[in-house]
């Protein structure tokens, strides 16, 4: 009998009070370390998930432990304390070892499950950075130069099942040429030259424009003036390049000098007022989409990029830009259309989810979801109709820049029948979208975009 014994050797409460965080903490931050290594998710969304799942997996090993070793030593007290009174009331009891030995082999089996619990943490925490990482990348752009996270990924508002890709594939991207096959540019004897009313005409090689200036990624939205409201002649994609005004600063434009007159190998020309590219540094000469080169089809080597205004304003395989001081109508304004062509604001539904349908509070939704779009005036406002009742909003999605189309949902109280759906768009500066039908010919199509939905009774 030496009890006295056994509560000093006894792992007391205590002590797991004084050491089980410390050890708890030392093990869950070791977890949150690993997760680190592997990379921290990007976007505000990402790093709160992160943190929460960091949190929780400090807790859980705290909590882990903790219990590990209260059910280790804890037994083998109760085995000790039966031993030494000599009682065989319990099972555990029954067949314990004496009191040293059940001491010896409790710490060996702490420490070995121990091992076991900092290995299962180490799988855990790797596994939910991996989900996290996924999560945060999974839809990134420039597949082939590594991951790059959108800028708004960390939007709360989702886009509606069926809802076009926000952002387009390349190879998805529409195309409007001239002619039937793109031209074929070799780029090592291709050169860029600017020349007419300037100080020093430039020969650029593609080399040169990639590397003396300053470079510019920008999310855009590409449209085709000739597209109808709900039609396939947009996309949105990752425009790499340089500014265009920067180029021409070099090159020294002449006092007289109003207008760049760009030229294409296809025979292609526009021109842009001079004014516009030196206050806008997002007109861009570009040579990559997607954080690749341009492909073939799309311009390579070298394109302009001119926010706001309709394709049709913006050559691909570009040559040559000559400043001029008189206007000179490009290839689609010498045949009537829209000699600025500026960006109509347009909306258009894309989705009407009654597959996926959504339960708040009681009340079931169908998830209606779509785009809007107003060139770089950027969309405040997008409203939906249900036959004739009065609009309401829908929600906005964070765009991808403030080039880009806007993802929007709106969550309808069903009921159902046949409905007559309808959206308008509101541009940054609050100003209605044009809703009366105006054809493409010759400044781009405008009218409130409907539809005709039947909803079949839905089942509980
Ligand atoms: N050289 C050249 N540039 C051009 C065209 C063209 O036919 N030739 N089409 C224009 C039109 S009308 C549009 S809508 C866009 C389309 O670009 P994408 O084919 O890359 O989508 O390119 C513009 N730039
Ligand atoms: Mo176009």
């Amino acid at each position: 009998m030496a009890p006295r014994r056994y509560s000093q050797s006894r792992p007391s409460f205590s002590r797991v009070k004084r050491y089980g965080p410390a050890v708890g903490g030392a093990v869950g931050l070791f977890s949150v370390a690993v997760a680190l290594v592997q990379g921290v998710p990007v976007g505000v969304a990402g790093r709160i998930s992160f943190s929460i799942w960091a949190l929780a997996l400090v807790l859980l090993s705290g909590w882990g432990i903790f219990r590990l070793y209260v059910t280790t030593f804890g037994a083998a007290d109760a085995a000790r304390v039966d031993a030494a009174s000599g009682t065989e009331s319990l099972a555990a009891a029954a067949d314990a070892p004496p009191p040293t030995e059940a001491h010896a082999i409790s710490r060996r089996r702490f420490v070995i499950q121990m091992g076991g619990l900092v290995a299962t943490i180490i799988v855990a925490g790797s596994g939910v950075g991996a989900v996290l990482r996924a999560q945060a990348t999974s839809e990134a752009p420039g597949s082939g130069t590594g991951p790059v996270a959108f800028p708004n990924a960390d939007s709360p508002v989702q886009p509606v099942p069926g809802t076009r890709p926000e952002y387009t594939a390349v190879a998805d991207h529409y195309r409007v040429d001239i002619d039937l096959a793109p031209p074929q540019i070799d780029a090592t004897t291709w050169r860029l030259t600017v020349d007419g009313l300037v100080a020093t005409p430039l020969s650029l090689t593609l080399d040169q424009i990639e590397s003396d200036y300053k470079k510019v990624n920008q999310f855009v939205t590409l449209s085709c003036i000739s597209n109808v409201v709900g039609g396939p002649f947009i996309g949105t994609t990752l425009w790499t390049g340089v500014p265009f005004r920067d180029v021409l600063a070099q090159a020294g434009p002449a006092a007289g000098a109003r207008y760049a007159l760009i030229k294409s190998v296809d025979g292609f020309d526009e021109e842009v007022d001079l004014e516009l590219v030196d206050s806008d540094p997002r007109i861009i000469l570009a040579y990559a989409w997607d954080r690749q080169p341009l492909p073939v089809a799309h311009g390579f080597p070298l394109r302009i990029c001119i926010p706001d205004r309709y394709g049709m304003k913006q050559p691909k395989w570009i040559t040559s830009i000559t400043l001029t001081a008189d206007s000179i109508p490009g290839y689609w304004v010498a045949e009537g259309w829209d000699e600025k062509a500026e960006i109509k604001t347009t909306s258009v539904i894309d989705t009407v989810a009654t597959k996926s349908l959504v339960t708040r509070g009681g009340q079931t939704y169908v998830p209606i979801g779509g785009i809007a779009h107003a060139g770089a005036k950027g969309i405040s406002k997008v409203e939906i109709q249900i036959d004739d009742n009065p609009w309401g909003a829908a929600e906005l999605r964070k765009p991808l820049s403030e080039l880009t189309w806007v993802i929007w949902r709106y969550d309808w109280p069903f009921t159902e029948g046949t409905h007559r759906l309808a959206v308008r768009a509101y541009d940054g500066q609050g100003r209605l979208e044009e809703t009366l039908d105006h054809e493409v010919f010759p400044s781009g199509a405008t009218g409130l975009y409907t539809e005709q939905r039947t909803i079949e009774p839905i089942s509980p």
